[in-house]
């Protein structure tokens, strides 16, 4: 939102992603001034359709920032998962295996508008179309960020510039590469995701083991359904009718699922790339990096989104403790504290890609361990309270 030009603030937040946006308001909260810099549009970030399901932590942080009404009323309160695997499908009660917890379908799209309103509705300050973002000095203690808005250049001062700008932002690739270490796989496949207005193939999600490769059947809401196929990687999505992506996907679902298909022209179709990535610090001299700037990990284990609120909850306590605590030793506890959680999000979303996909270069020994996971998991109690208290998010 329109933002008179700031030359000086707490905290410049790069980005205005669900990261960027729900710090800014937790920061607000906590009576701190930040200044978010966005490179593209609203509207741009609204169109990007990713994340669909949302642990109750991720809620709860909504709710504390005022930006939790809409998700309470339209959000779809999911107990349980289905897994989809010989022709049967197999279902994980993700409530009576987490003491009683469930998770919440509502889509990335709905959150990132609900905390844009709330932000301009506090009338705090996102700068959209801010153009060559540059980090300065943030080895020091007077970090400085610039930037280019309608072709003229400006620079605020800060203590803090909190790097939320996404896997391929400028805030992780400013930090020397002496002073990184990244650890990274790339899965040999990506996912073909379509959205579309029809009703889902059933209550709940639908994850599929398939000879033909994996599938999701997800939903945003009882109208509008989130499709997605294991697909080789650099798959065109140009070469991708609608009817080509919904029989590749019938051809995977179990007979009820397939009966239940209702197809329709899709709202939108990407291929998204896979795989697990971690930058470790995530925090180097007054710049701390925070959700996708830092990590990545594959959608299987619906965790991106929610891993990065836990970093936002941990960046946040660390900040109130810095400025309104003095509390000298804080800025140090972010990045141990919130690594710890990242890596067990990085480890589960590893677990449920590894089992839930064709690898064909696996051969024979690998498809076995995956029937074997498959059986142990859908037969075991304790393996699927595993599952579930993994599935519905570890404690922050
Ligand atoms: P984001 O990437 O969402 O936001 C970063 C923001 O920074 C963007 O708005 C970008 O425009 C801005 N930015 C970048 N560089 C900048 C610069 N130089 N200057 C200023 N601004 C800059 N997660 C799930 O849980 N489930 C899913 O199904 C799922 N599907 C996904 C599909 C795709 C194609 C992708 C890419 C991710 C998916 N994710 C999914 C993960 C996704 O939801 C992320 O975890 C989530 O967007 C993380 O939010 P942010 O950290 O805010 O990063
Ligand atoms: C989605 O609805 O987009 C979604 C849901 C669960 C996943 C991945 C994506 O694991």
């Amino acid at each position: 939102m329109g933002a008179a030009v700031r030359t000086r603030t707490q905290v410049v937040i790069i980005g205005a992603g669900p990261s960027g946006l729900l710090l800014g308001q937790l920061l607000h909260g906590s009576g701190i001034d930040a200044v978010i810099l966005e490179r593209q549009t609203p509207d741009y970030v609204l169109g990007r359709i990713r994340a669909g399901v949302l642990e109750q932590g991720t809620v709860d942080l909504l709710d504390k920032v005022g930006a939790g009404d809409r998700c309470a009323i339209e959000g779809l309160v999911h107990g349980g998962v289905e897994l989809a695997f010989g022709g049967a499908r197999h279902r994980i009660d993700l409530s009576r295996f987490s003491g009683g917890k469930h998770v919440t379908v509502y889509g990335q799209t709905e959150v990132t508008r609900d905390l844009m309103n709330v932000r301009a509705a506090a009338g705090c300050p996102t700068i959209y179309g801010a153009a060559d973002v540059q980090l300065h000095d943030f080895d020091g203690e007077s970090p400085r960020v610039s930037y280019v808005l309608n072709g003229q250049t400006h620079e605020i001062a800060c203590d803090v510039i909190a790097g939320c700008d996404g896997f391929h932002g400028i805030s992780r690739a400013s930090v020397p590469a002496s002073a990184i270490t990244t650890v990274e796989r790339i899965y040999p496949f990506g996912w073909l995701g379509v959205l579309a207005d029809v009703p889902p193939v059933s209550e709940e999600l639908i994850y599929v083991n398939h000879p033909l490769g994996f599938a999701l059947c997800s939903m945003r809401s009882r109208s509008r359904s989130r499709f997605y196929i294991q697909c080789e990687l650099g798959e065109d999505v140009a070469d991708w009718s609608d009817d080509r992506f919904f029989d590749a996907l019938r051809q995977r679902l179990d007979p009820e699922a397939a009966e239940a298909l209702v197809t329709g022209p899709s709202l939108e179709k990407s291929v998204a790339p896979l795989r697990s990535f971690v930058a470790e610090p995530m925090r180097f001299g007054r710049l701390f990096l925070a959700g996708d700037a830092a990590h990545i990990v594959p959608p299987t284990g619906a965790k991106g989104l929610n891993v990065a609120a836990s970093d936002v909850h941990y960046l946040h306590a660390s900040l109130d403790a810095h400025f309104n605590h003095h509390d000298a030793a804080a800025l140090d506890l972010y990045s141990p504290r919130a690594l710890l959680r990242v890596w067990k999000a990085v480890r589960f979303s590893w677990w449920m890609t590894s089992m839930l996909h064709r690898f064909p270069e696996n051969g024979a020994f690998g498809q076995r361990i995956q029937e074997a996971e498959l059986s142990y998991l859908t037969g075991s109690d304790a393996a699927a309270t595993s599952m579930a208290e993994n599935y519905v998010g570890l404690p922050f």
